[in-house]
């Protein structure tokens, strides 16, 4: 059984649209923890660390402490790689038909959801939002 970590980018909360993801989440998907919150810029650093030396690293956390976000864990075989497909391309005119990138997404920054890439992404990422407690087993 696997885990990643799903987030609705400040965006997506923005344009109202979090019912409409998460009713697509859940049809597809085992929801296993979710919050509501808002990043501080320095969290926004934290959590994109690996991005650190990239020209977007500056401009992607200012967007992502910009509003609230909600986080949540997902769990399932496959999961992280079943959950990429879903979400679609990171630009969002690239992405497939039918993905939550394709259809919420406004440009390659602004891209409406997250998911982690690898199982070593997703631990660090769902150990930065939830504690064990806030996990339902
Ligand atoms: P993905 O989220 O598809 O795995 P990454 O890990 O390459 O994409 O990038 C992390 C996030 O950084 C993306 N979701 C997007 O918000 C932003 N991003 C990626 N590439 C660019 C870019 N060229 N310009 C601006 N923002 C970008």
């Amino acid at each position: 059984m696997q885990r990643t970590l799903a987030i609705i980018k400040p965006d997506c909360v923005r344009s109202n649209s979090i019912g409409a993801v998460i009713s697509r989440i859940e049809r597809r998907f085992r929801i296993i923890g979710m919050k509501m919150l808002k990043l501080s810029k320095e969290e926004a650093k934290r959590f994109y660390i690996v991005h650190s030396g990239k020209p977007f690293y500056d401009s992607l956390t200012d967007f992502m402490s910009s509003g609230p976000v909600v986080a949540m864990v997902l769990e399932g075989d496959n999961v992280i790689e079943e959950f990429r497909q879903f979400m679609g391309a990171t630009d969002p005119k690239n992405a497939e038909k039918g993905t939550i990138r394709r259809e919420f997404g406004t440009n390659i920054e602004e891209n409406a959801i997250h998911g982690s890439d690898s199982e070593e992404a997703a631990g660090f990422e769902i150990n930065f939002f939830f504690s064990d407690l806030e996990l339902v087993r």
